[in-house]
Parts: C-alpha cells; sequence; structure tokens
C-alpha cells in the first residue's frame, strides 16, 4: 500500500492530472493571506486551485505518475505577469517558464506547461518573474512523480507513504510592503516554515508528518528556503538517504543530519516507529549570518488518527454523452468546474445534491470537461 498524504489543511493538497490539452487548473493571484503563527494575517503571492478558488502558501501539491506525458495549466488572475517553472524536471525550452528564453503570462493570460514525467522523484515549482521577489512572496509548491508500483525508482526500494516536507521562509516586512524590497540582498527572512506551518502550529499539527508504526516511509524534502536548511534525524527512524533531485543516489548513506541548499530535494526512507515521542529537527540558518537560526520540530505522528485517506479513485462519469439538456454524475462532496473545450470556465459551483446535474440546454454544442477539486476529469458533449 502506498498513499499520499493528504494535508488540504495544511494548503498541500492533490492533484492528478491525467491528460494533455486540459483546461486551466492553477491560478495565480497576489492577493493571498497567510495566517502567522501568531494570527497574523499577511500578504502573499501565490498559487491555488481554479476549481478552489484560493491561494494557499505553498502552492498545491503536484503530483503525477511517473511515464506519462502530462500539461499543467494556469490562469493569471493577478495585475502582474507570472510563470510556472518546473524546478528539476527536464523540460524544454519553451515549457521551463523562464521568461527570457520562455514566455511571461501576463494579467488575465493563461498558459500551459508540456512535460514527460520519465523520472520519479520529488520536485519543486516556482514563478521565475523578478525570482527572487516573487518566490519570497509566496510563489512556489512541491512536485512528486511517483510510480504506481509502490518502488521509488524502476528496480528501486519498496515504501509505503510519501510524506512531503517542504522547507521554506520569507521575510515579514517585504511581504507588508514588497515595493520597498529592493535592492533585494536587504530580504531577509525571519519566518521558517514547513509546508507553510511555523512554530506552535508546526508542531502542533499531526498532519505535517504522518504514518503508520511500522510503515517504511518516504520523506520528500525539498527546499524554497532563502536560509540553509539542516535536518537532524533521530536514530529511531533509521534514515536512508536514497535519492536527489529526481535522481536515484548511486549508494544511500544514513546521516545524522542533512543539509538542504535553495533548490535542492532529497529523498529519505525512515521507519515509522511505534511511538510519537521522536522528532526530526530542522534548522533554519542563514547563509549570510550564519549565527541567525531558527529551529522548527517536526513530529512523526504514527497514530495516523485524524489523517484521512484519499478517497479510493472512483472512476468520474458524465452522463448521457452526448447531453442535450441536463448532464449528471456522481461523486463526492467537493467544488467543481466545467470547461469548454478551450479552457474557459462555463460553470462552477460546490456539489449540494445526491447527484451532480447541470442544465447545458441552450449550450453551445461542443466538448465540455467536468473537473472535481480532488482532479479527476470526466468529458462529455453537449448537442
Ligand atoms: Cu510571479
Amino acid at each position: 500500500m502506498r498513499t499520499l498524504l493528504l494535508t488540504a489543511l495544511l494548503g498541500l493538497s492533490l492533484a492528478s492530472v491525467a491528460q494533455s490539452n486540459t483546461p486551466p487548473l492553477l491560478f495565480s493571484g497576489m492577493d493571498g493571506l497567510h495566517v502567522l503563527d501568531d494570527g497574523t494575517e499577511l500578504p502573499f503571492w501565490g498559487y491555488g486551485y481554479v476549481a478552489e478558488g484560493t491561494l494557499t502558501l505553498p502552492g498545491p501539491l503536484l503530483a503525477y505518475t511517473a511515464g506519462g506525458d502530462y500539461t499543467l495549466s494556469f490562469v493569471n488572475e493577478s495585475p502582474e505577469g507570472h510563470t510556472i517553472h518546473l524546478h528539476g524536471l527536464d523540460v524544454d525550452q519553451n515549457n521551463d517558464g523562464v521568461p527570457s528564453t520562455s514566455f511571461t503570462v501576463m494579467a488575465n493570460g493563461q498558459a500551459s506547461y508540456a512535460f514527460s514525467a520519465d523520472y520519479p522523484g520529488t520536485y519543486l515549482y516556482h514563478c521565475h518573474v523578478t525570482t527572487t521577489l516573487h518566490l519570497t512572496m509566496g510563489m512556489y509548491g512541491m512536485l512528486l512523480v511517483t510510480r504506481e508500483d509502490g518502488t521509488l525508482w524502476e528496480g528501486g526500494p519498496e515504501y509505503d507513504r510519501d510524506v512531503p516536507l517542504l522547507f521554506s521562509d520569507l521575510d515579514i516586512s517585504t511581504n507588508w510592503a514588497p515595493t520597498e524590497a529592493y535592492p533585494f540582498h536587504t530580504i531577509q527572512p525571519d519566518y521558517f516554515m514547513v509546508n507553510g506551518l511555523s512554530g506552535a502550529s508546526l508542531t502542533a499539527s499531526p498532519e505535517v508528518a504522518a504514518a503508520v508504526a511500522g510503515e517504511r516511509v518516504a520523506l520528500r524534502l525539498g527546499s524554497m528556503a532563502f536560509a540553509k536548511v539542516t535536518c537532524s534525524f533521530p536514530d529511531a527512524w533509521n534514515a536512508e538517504v536514497v535519492m536527489t533531485d529526481g535522481r536515484p543516489l548511486p549508494t544511500s548513506f544514513s546521516p545524522d543530519a542533512l543539509e538542504l541548499y535553495p533548490g535542492e530535494r532529497y529523498t529519505v526512507l525512515i521507519d515509522a516507529p511505534a511511538d510519537n515521542d521522536t522528532h526530526m529537527e530542522v534548522v533554519f540558518s542563514s547563509m549570510v549570518n550564519p549565527d541567525d537560526t531558527s529551529m522548527q520540530s517536526i513530529w512523526l505522528n504514527t497514530g495516523l488518527v485524524d489523517v484521512e485517506e484519499p478517497a479510493a479513485a472512483m472512476p468520474l462519469t458524465c452522463y448521457p454523452n452526448p447531453a442535450t439538456d441536463r448532464v449528471y454524475a456522481q461523486f463526492p462532496e467537493q467544488a467543481w468546474q466545467v470547461c469548454d473545450a478551450v479552457g474557459r470556465e462555463c460553470a462552477t459551483g460546490r456539489l449540494r445534491e445526491a447527484v451532480w446535474n447541470l442544465d447545458v440546454s441552450g449550450w453551445p454544442r461542443g466538448m465540455y470537461i467536468l473537473r472535481l477539486a480532488s482532479g479527476a476529469t470526466s468529458r462529455f458533449a453537449v448537442r
């Protein structure tokens, strides 16, 4: 059994995009509010799901199955240009999200990035427009490419569960006044996060790192921090570093501590212990002022009490197909969106009824796609 931990409460959620030519999935915005550990609502820029309508810090966790060809689409619902750079993935130049060598998505524009998920591993994504500023403002997330057979790579070790841990930081004064952040070397992060959480909010959250005792867990470590990040593993976890930057290591190693520099990723296998009283220490230390450090602690909750498993993937089917006046589908309560063949949103909402149904009488003939917040999609025709 291999499961991906759903941490929707933390702003991470799971989506799988299974076909090319998909309508807008993510959106970018510059009007997010992130609740800090002290309760402050701090402005941030970031990404979110169109179907959910909220920006999250970090952006949604994007998960893909190895071996497929995918399209990641986003609409820019903000007044400035943005991109998505798929950090570490093997993309061609036009899909690289670097403005000077590909393109910028201007206000109200939309774009699709095509890529092949050839190599399973831990990756990141971020905006590449005025990167220092847009990144510290919150425009980033983690991306996983996993295999269906429960191994980390072809011929690699088997494991039971992914636990994504994205390290990042921000300079609170910059988020309050981004136009005053220049020159960028004056940005000095003073708030340090794991999956967007910090301090007591982090240690109190049972969902950040949760597993079942005895499971072999793949910690998916990635750093979007300006600071150097040092992870110290407790002996009881038997930590073994097996992959870095989206490739298996020729030889694994078992360190007491592991350093991550900005943009680096590691996959670390651990044994989930029988009790909950061990934690991993994460020290963020400034590379400008090495004495300037912050420690965060990640407890591994092996009770897995309140963590919901992702619902078993139920095939989503719209009927009748083609439809003439009303189209139906059955799925669990969640947000949904219908787009036309070129990705324009035609209808959106949240399921209230037992069976989803939508009046499409009078709609132009053509193909449409129903997309759920879970990432499931189904196409239907209107005649
Ligand atoms: Cu941007």
